[in-house]
This record gives structure tokens, C-alpha cells and sequence, in this order.
């Protein structure tokens, strides 16, 4: 049911407004989906000890998902202990060419990069082995500093470097991008930027560029059913208005264009299950 719960706040208005305005039997649903630029999407599963059931796919439901306006978490440097976290969202390049990405963790994660838009096909690209402050691009608290560039990682102890080249993308193509992370204690953060390939590193402690228009998710689309003939419960006329001027304010209603409109950015998407 998570494809439904990233407009709850939007259906939340819808209902309100419906329940006023028309009275409780109109009834509001939700199906198909959107795309909004911008957005990553956040799963947590807590109480857990390592990053490897996330990894396998044996983890189960999150316990939190929700969107985040970047590709990072935590950049607080404290959102609890003992849980793992997941941002994946799709990645547009504005221009062809190869790129390069970067992660920065506390405690561990991995960096997978797909071929395309889906997870079938993500590779990993780049990890954080022990732990860093957030940001950190080039440097660690421990853990190896080459692992944390696609450019540089390896999968088999520097016998190989697969991405040294830079990972070719073509602009306007939509490519899935994830980032798997373990918190044990203390500090927890994680990040994901990028570069083109062959341009400089990002400096410690700049914010990651991986949001905004490259960035963006699919949310469902809001339709709305309505179930019995519209009526004004409560007309103002003790106040000295008619029903037409309260007909007028409904039709105004921000909560009625953002659901039918379909494409107004949610302002809250916190959600679970
Ligand atoms: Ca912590
Ligand atoms: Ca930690």
C-alpha cells in the first residue's frame, strides 16, 4: 500500500474539505502516479544490527517511508541508533557524458547505480566501509577513502577498477540510483553527490547536488469520487452572505485544486507501511 500513502496529506485535505463542503458520504481514492522532480524517497527499518538483511532483500517492510527533498539522510548527524536506512530515487543527467558519484556514510552503506529506471538492474558502485562526518566526500573517520568514489571503488581489493572510466549516461534518461546504510551508534548520516567524469572532486562539507531537476520519484495521482449530489451544509446567510458567495470560496478551495490538478508537489509525505 505504500504507492497510495505518499498523498495521504493531499487525501487528508480532500476529505476535509469534502466533509464540509458535501457532506460525509463523498469519498475520495487514489491510483496511477505522477512524477515530482525533487523528491528522493526515505525508508527506515529500525532495530536492526547490520546492513546485510537490507542488502539481501530478506529485511521485510520499512517501518518509516517518506520523501526527502536530496539524495542524503541524517545530515544531522544523529536520527537514532541500531537501524538501517534506504534513499533511492531516479537520476536525469542534464547533459551526456560519464559521470562519477560519490557516498558518505555513518555507519556503512553501499552505492548502486542502475543501467536504467528500475532496480533490476543497479550495480554497485561505490561504499562506505567504516564511517564518516557528514559530507565527507574525500575522507573518513575510518574505512578506506577510495571505496567512497565510483571512480576508484573495487570490488576485489584493487584488482579491478570497473568504473574508472566514469559511468556513460545520456541526457534526459532516467536512471535508478540507491543507497543502502547501516547506523549502530553515535553519529549517522548519509549521502550521495556526483560529478562529471574527470571534473574535481566535491570539497568536504559541500552539500550534495544530486536534488532539485536531475531528482525525482513517481507519487500517485489523486482521483476523487464523489458518491451523492453536492449540498451546502451551511449556508452564511445569518451572516449576511448568500450561498452564492459560498459557493464562490469553494471553488477556491487550494485543497480541491491541489487533487484535481494532479500535479501540485505535496508539501508533507511523511507516511508508513
Ligand atoms: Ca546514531
Ligand atoms: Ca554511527
Amino acid at each position: 500500500m505504500r504507492t497510495k500513502t505518499l498523498v495521504i496529506s493531499t487525501i487528508g485535505a480532500l476529505a476535509a474539505y469534502t466533509t464540509q463542503v458535501l457532506g460525509p458520504a463523498a469519498m475520495a481514492d487514489a491510483q496511477q502516479s505522477v512524477w515530482e522532480t525533487g523528491w528522493a524517497k526515505l525508508e527506515v527499518w529500525q532495530n536492526q544490527t547490520a546492513l546485510s538483511n537490507l542488502i539481501s532483500g530478506s529485511i521485510g517492510n520499512p517501518d518509516i517511508v517518506e520523501a526527502v527533498p536530496a539524495f542524503e539522510s541524517s545530515t544531522n548527524n544523529e536520527a537514532g541508533d541500531n537501524y538501517d536506512n534506504r534513499v533511492s530515487a531516479i537520476f536525469i543527467p542534464a547533459s551526456s557524458g560519464n559521470y562519477t558519484f560519490y557516498t558518505c556514510g555513518d555507519d556503512q552503506c553501499d552505492l548502486f547505480v542502475s543501467i536504467d529506471d528500475t532496480p533490476a538492474n543497479k550495480r554497485l558502485v561505490a561504499q562506505e566501509t567504516g564511517w564518516s562526518n557528514p559530507w565527507q566526500w574525500t575522507a573518513v573517520g575510518s574505512g578506506t577513502v577510495s571505496q567512497k568514489c565510483s571512480d576508484t571503488w573495487s570490488p576485489d581489493s584493487g584488482v579491478t577498477v570497473p568504473y574508472a572510466d566514469g559511468l556513460a549516461m545520456t541526457v534526459g534518461t532516467k536512471y535508478y540510483v540507491e543507497v543502502d546504510h547501516y547506523e549502530g551508534g553515535g553519529g549517522d548520516n548519509v549521502e550521495v553527490t556526483f560529478t562529471k567524469h574527470g571534473d574535481p572532486s566535491p570539497s568536504n562539507g559541500t552539500d550534495t547536488v544530486l536534488l532539485g531537476n536531475v531528482l525525482g520519484i513517481s507519487v500517485p495521482r489523486s482521483r476523487v469520487t464523489i458518491n451523492q449530489a453536492p449540498t451546502i451544509l451551511t449556508p452564511c446567510r445569518s451572516l449576511g452572505r448568500s450561498s452564492r458567495s459560498t459557493r464562490r470560496r469553494t471553488r477556491r478551495s487550494p485543497s480541491a485544486r491541489q487533487v484535481t490538478s494532479g500535479t501540485t508537489r505535496p508539501t508533507s509525505l511523511s507516511i508508513s507501511g
